[in-house]
């Protein structure tokens, strides 16, 4: 039955179907940092300060897990905030010739 089309209730009176809800919330996406083996911890560290507003004992503590671990969360974003971070930071570090890897996962 659609949604809309008039159908008979319980006490045999006409009524119309509740819709369903028609909207869900977009997906939102990690942006996530690699580990390589070049990349200055201190340009990681501005990264994380300078993109994703974290104060500096945060980024440390993040640049180091993904040091230890090969990857890391930098937040959670909208697909297009997301897409946006992820260009800016990968264009940073080549303009900074440095191989620093920045991308992002829905979640
Ligand atoms: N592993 C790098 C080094 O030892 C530091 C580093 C940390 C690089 C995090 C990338 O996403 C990264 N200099």
């Amino acid at each position: 039955m659609s949604d809309f089309e008039p159908y008979k209730n319980n006490d045999n009176e006409l009524a119309i179907k509740p819709a369903k809800p028609q909207l869900k919330k977009p997906p939102l996406y990690k942006v996530i940092l690699l580990n390589d083996d070049f990349t200055p911890m201190g340009f990681v560290i501005d990264i994380l300060m300078q993109f994703f507003g974290m104060p500096e004992d945060m980024a440390t503590r993040v640049m180091l897990q993904i040091h230890t671990q090969g990857v890391g969360v930098c937040g959670t974003f909208s697909k297009e905030v997301a897409e946006t971070k992820v260009y800016l930071v990968n264009q940073y570090s080549c303009d900074h010739q440095h191989p620093l890897l920045c991308s992002m996962e829905e979640m």
